[in-house]
């Protein structure tokens, strides 16, 4: 599956901006893998506001996956779906979204990465890596520490870290052993420079790389 180390998430409360503007901003920085995740509009607002941010992502020919909302990825055929513990079992996404949908699944501890493991998805996140402000109620957080228990879990099993994570600290999460990134408020809380910010990430990863 196609992982990116930046996976980018769009907030409408943050940025006050729409979904679909909020991709072309990411795009523009670089963004190849983006979800959106919008815990306060209406299925209706959440369903049109994501059928323009996928338009939009088409053209840059950019992944887009859909945080909670099976339904709209569905009829929206979105690349996939971003699922939590509390929403509906991957069994049952994968069952009405098929095999070749992406399906990324939300762990805070050890354990539910072990149990995480035996699901039918693509990756599976983890954190709050650090404190966060963006998400209501974390779960404590893991910190690097946290991270490498999880590589060791997962073997080589895609693997996305979450919570806290910026510009600054993102090489040292990925060094304990993270595929990925997920980022919000690093990215988007200057609604003016979230193109110039994922690029400023993506330019420090290839860095990095080297
Ligand atoms: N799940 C665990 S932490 C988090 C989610 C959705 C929020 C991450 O946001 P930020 O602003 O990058 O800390
Ligand atoms: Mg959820």
């Amino acid at each position: 599956m196609f992982l990116p180390k930046i996976y980018p998430i769009t907030d409408t409360r943050l940025t006050r901006l729409p979904h679909a503007q909020q991709v072309g901003k990411l795009i523009e920085g670089g963004a190849k893998f983006i979800q959106l995740r919008d815990k306060y509009a209406s299925p209706n607002d959440f369903y049109e506001s994501a059928k323009e941010a996928l338009e939009i992502a088409r053209k840059g020919n950019v992944k887009i996956i859909i945080n909670d909302r099976v339904d709209i990825a569905l009829v929206l055929k979105a690349d996939g779906v971003h699922l939590g513990q509390d929403d509906l079992p991957p069994e049952h996404a994968r069952r009405i979204l098929g095999e070749k949908a992406v399906i990324g699944f939300s762990t805070h501890n050890l354990e539910q990465v072990i149990e995480a493991l035996k699901l039918p998805i693509n990756y599976l996140a983890i954190g709050p890596v650090f404190n966060t402000q963006t998400k209501e109620n974390p779960d404590p957080v893991i910190g690097l520490e946290g991270i490498r228990r999880a590589r060791d879990i997962a073997g080589d099993f895609p693997l996305v870290a979450i919570g806290g994570i910026t510009s600054e600290n993102f090489q040292a999460v990925l060094d304990a052993g993270a595929d990925s990134v997920a980022v919000i408020s690093d990215l988007l809380s200057d609604p003016d420079k979230i193109g110039e910010k994922m690029n400023i990430f993506i330019h420090q990863s290839q860095t990095f790389d080297k």
